[in-house]
């Protein structure tokens, strides 16, 4: 367990790593992962208002507006039962950013930077299973048994949004909207860039530096 509050968020273009990244920090560094995605699909899914009106933009490739989505990540922060959490996907704007600002505070700011074209490839192999966001990759990860998920046995999926034409227009807002993000943190002295196309590369940098940064565990 972590003896201080410790709240950190991980930011970077789609198909680079935020889950996979994730799902290893919050292993080894106790945090609660809260990735804006999974829980937009998870509202699609339901069919909730909220999620009916997501999924016209997620299946564009566009961002959801920001209203919706601060409401949702908001709503959902203060329902959690931690107090250390791992914000994946959130906040994917400056408007974002500056509501979640007004809110809590945060002490660390992940920034994964991973060339387009390496993306693009990865994503045509992307499988998860939609319940939990464990993701798999064909190529790179692969379940243990084909098509299906190691924990629970359930069958995979393939994302919608994972179309090459989607996965374009998911880049484009992420250039045009989500890279402003990062020199907001930066201005805040928060953010710490990490460069590479492997996560297995990747990955010994993050720890490194969240070891130096996260309170003791006790
Ligand atoms: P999401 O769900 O947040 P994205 O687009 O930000 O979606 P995504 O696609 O989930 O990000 P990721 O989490 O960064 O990507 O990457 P990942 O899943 O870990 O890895 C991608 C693939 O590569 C996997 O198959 C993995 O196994 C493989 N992989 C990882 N590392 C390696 C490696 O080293 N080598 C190889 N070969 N493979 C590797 O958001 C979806 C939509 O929801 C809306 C938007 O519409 C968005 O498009 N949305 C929001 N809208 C507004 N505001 C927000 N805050 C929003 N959040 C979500
Ligand atoms: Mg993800």
């Amino acid at each position: 367990m972590i003896s201080k509050v410790f709240r950190a968020i991980i930011l970077g273009p789609p198909g680079s790593g935020k889950g996979t990244i994730s799902s290893r920090i919050v292993k080894d560094f106790k945090l609660t992962h809260l990735s804006s995605g999974d829980l937009l699909r998870a509202q699609v899914r339901g069919k909730t208002d909220a999620g009916l009106k997501a999924s016209e933009y997620i299946e564009r490739g566009g961002l959801v507006p920001d209203h919706l989505m601060v409401d949702l990540i908001l709503n959902e922060l203060k329902g959690l039962s931690s107090v250390d959490w791992l914000l994946d996907g959130f906040p994917r704007t400056v408007e974002q950013a500056k509501a979640l600002a007004d809110e809590v505070g945060v002490d660390s700011v992940i920034n994964l930077k991973v060339p387009f074209d390496v993306i693009v490839k990865r994503l045509e192999g992307r499988w998860m299973h939609a319940p939990s966001g464990r993701v798999y990759n064909q190529d790179w990860n692969p379940p243990r048994e084909p098509g299906k998920d190691d924990v629970t046995g359930e069958l995979l999926t393939q994302r919608d949004d994972d179309k090459p034409e989607t996965v374009l227009a998911r880049l484009r807002a992420y250039q045009n909207l989500t890279s402003p993000v990062t020199d907001f943190y930066r201005d805040l002295d928060l953010l710490k860039e990490f460069t590479g196309t492997e996560s297995d590369k990747i990955w010994p940098e993050v720890h490194k530096y969240l070891s130096t940064v996260v309170p003791p565990k006790s």
